[in-house]
């Protein structure tokens, strides 16, 4: 838990958010500014602060892989694609000091990004 953080908050519940999932050790919620028809962010429960804080032999990205397949079955994106992001620092755009992936589909997604 960081006190500072967004998704910290949103994980404790202090701030609202729309679940889609959640277990012990992660929820995915929709993000407060959709890229696309779908667009879900998926985070561990424990504060990463990016991809270089993940040990080696950490489940925790893989668990989140397998979260995002869920969900894109469950929301019908399995068969017309979908994209599985992680911005990381600021070249990469990355907004939230929290680690997370964002699950985007329901459009045709262009090609290299912006
Ligand atoms: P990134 O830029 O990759 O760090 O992505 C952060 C995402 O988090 C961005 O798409 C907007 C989303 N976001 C930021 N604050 C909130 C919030 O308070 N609620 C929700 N649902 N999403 C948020």
């Amino acid at each position: 838990m960081d006190e500072n953080c967004i998704f910290c908050k949103i994980i404790n519940k202090e701030l609202p958010s729309t679940v889609l999932f959640e277990d012990s050790e992660a929820l995915a919620f929709k993000d407060i500014n959709p890229q696309a028809p779908a667009h879900v962010v998926i985070v561990p429960k424990k504060h990463y602060s990016d991809l270089f804080e993940v040990a080696e032999g950490d489940g925790i990205v893989a668990h989140l892989h397998f979260i995002a397949a869920k969900l894109a079955r469950d929301l019908a994106l399995s068969d017309t694609g979908f994209r599985l992001v992680m911005n990381c620092g600021e070249d990469g755009g990355q907004s939230v000091g929290h680690l997370h992936f964002h699950l985007l589909g329901g459009r045709s997604l262009g090609w290299p990004p912006g």
